[in-house]
């Protein structure tokens, strides 16, 4: 709240001195990670637009970048910042009830998975945060994971066999990779360059969104377009945040999150539509065409863990789920 007062009090200067009006602005910050001309910076930055327009800017969001998602999840749930906008990658640490969407191949492409985010089934996994100190405000998304590498092209699920494989901190994502026979290394996304650059790892996966954004072609050679998984992506605030605002502002809020919702996905569609050529052009080599029943055949043990240990009832909804005709 330090700020807070500071621009209340720079405000009451600034009307002593120049006759301005002595605005109270609430400030309220946000973090996610990537650049801000990305899909993550995307939401955030949409949210500010029409956050600050529709209160007449008696608030102020502050966007900012860190990259480690589960950093930033820690501070909203201290509350040294607001709200994050993370991929799902951590979030299950938190909010075990989100990993049923971090589960491979679950679905069948982009309409299926935010059909299925925006119907009750996602609306009821965001009514899990409140359990753990969290607010889950909206589904955003980082889009269909793929595989890179810089040792060798990846067409088959043995090609995996003994690859360094970063991947998020995040259980389902692991436990598949070492299925699939590779050395999973879990870590934070602001740790995985310098990995790859000192070999660390050989390979990682990510939406083509992440791996453009981030320049990623600079230290990867090989890319599969495996589209192993779906990426989910939630912001998440603080309970208090969204609690302490007026009706009328809260319903601001939500037609925030929702302009946010739509501009990130608006991007991954655009970069996925680009990001083939993009990389390419920027000398990887892209394989397009994938035997994606191979990999799904090599994860049936993993797929029957699953059943166990996560709620294969929701699983089952998930599967079932179709587009309203
Ligand atoms: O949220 O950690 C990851 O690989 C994420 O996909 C990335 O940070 C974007």
């Amino acid at each position: 709240m330090s700020l807070f007062r500071r621009s209340a009090l720079m405000a009451g200067l600034a009307a002593l001195v120049g006759g301005a009006p002595a605005i109270a602005q609430t400030q309220i910050t946000i973090q996610h990670a990537l650049p801000p001309n990305s899909h993550t910076g995307a939401g955030p930055i949409a949210f500010k637009e029409t956050f600050e327009r529709l209160t007449n800017n008696r608030y102020r969001i502050v966007v900012q970048r860190n990259d480690n998602e589960r950093e930033m999840i820690e501070s909203v749930q201290i509350g040294t910042i607001d709200c994050t906008f993370t991929s799902t990658g951590p979030v299950g640490n938190f909010v075990p009830e989100v990993r049923i969407f971090d589960v491979p191949f679950l679905f069948r492409d982009t309409a299926h998975a935010r059909g299925v985010l925006d119907s009750e089934i996602g609306q009821q996994v965001l009514a899990r945060f409140n359990a753990r100190g969290l607010q889950g405000v909206i589904w955003t998304e980082n889009g269909f994971r793929h595989l890179t590498n810089s040792r060798r092209d990846v067409n088959t699920p043995a090609d995996m066999r003994g690859l360094k494989v970063r991947t998020m901190e995040n259980q389902v994502h692991m436990r598949a990779f070492s299925v699939l026979g590779a050395l999973p290394t879990p870590m934070a996304f602001s740790e995985l360059v310098p990995a790859l650059q000192q070999g660390t790892v050989d390979g990682q996966e990510n939406p083509i969104s992440v791996i453009v954004a981030n320049n990623l072609n600079q230290v990867q050679r090989y890319m599969t377009l495996t589209n192993h998984v779906y990426s989910p992506a939630v912001m998440i605030c603080n309970p208090s945040v969204v609690r302490r605002l007026p009706a009328a502002d809260q319903a601001h809020f939500m037609a925030a999150a929702r302009d946010a919702q739509t501009a990130n996905r608006a991007r991954v569609s655009a970069d996925d539509a680009s990001g083939v050529a993009e990389l390419r052009r920027r000398g990887m080599t892209v394989i397009t065409e994938v035997n994606t029943a191979a990999f799904q055949d090599a994860l049936a043990p993993a797929f029957a863990e699953w059943e166990r240990t996560l709620d294969a009832a929701t699983l089952r909804r998930i599967r079932d789920w179709r587009p309203a005709q």
